[in-house]
């Protein structure tokens, strides 16, 4: 059980479509602490860079069109296992195939415009929160919850 951090983005349609307050709501009543918060338009070269994995895939060009097509919201956040549980929030990443209760599985109907990003280890957490923000960007805080979250 350890404390981990992870990177979620709110993607343009997710912002477009008026569901950040909804988003941003799943993770915070969940019980995961918010340690970096914004709104942000990204260029090219670091959407490129974020899914540089996919580089080779067929749909990579129009994945990169879509996240740079208008602002994103970017998030850190922290907690015990919250890499594994904000993608179980998340859900799977072809809306239809997403549980109802995910967010994709309630929100969203087509992989190309799946609302939210969210890192798949906690090595890519630390990799995507430090490539999407600065220094001085990041809060710590202390979560007065904590005590009532676990025992
Ligand atoms: P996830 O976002 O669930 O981690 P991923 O890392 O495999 O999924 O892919 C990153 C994003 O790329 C995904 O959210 C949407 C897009 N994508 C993935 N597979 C796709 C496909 N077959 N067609 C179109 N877009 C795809
Ligand atoms: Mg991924």
């Amino acid at each position: 059980e350890e404390v981990e951090e992870t990177y979620i983005m709110i993607k343009p349609d997710g912002v477009q479509r008026g569901l950040v307050g909804e988003i941003i709501s799943r993770f915070e009543r969940k019980g995961f602490k918010l340690t970096g918060l914004k709104l942000f338009q990204c260029p090219k070269e670091l959407a490129e860079e974020h899914y540089k994995d996919l580089k080779t895939k067929p749909f990579f060009p129009k994945l990169i069109e879509y996240i740079t097509s208008g602002p994103v919201v970017c998030m850190a956040w922290e907690g015990v296992g919250v890499v594994a549980s904000a993608r179980k929030l998340i859900g799977a990443t072809n809306p239809l195939q997403a549980e109802p209760g995910t967010i994709r599985g309630d929100l969203a109907v087509q992989t190309g415009r799946n609302v939210v990003h969210g890192s798949d280890s906690p090595e890519n957490g630390k990799r995507e929160i430090d490539l999407w923000f600065k220094e001085g960007e990041l809060c710590q805080w202390v979560h007065v919850q904590a005590p009532w979250l676990r025992e």
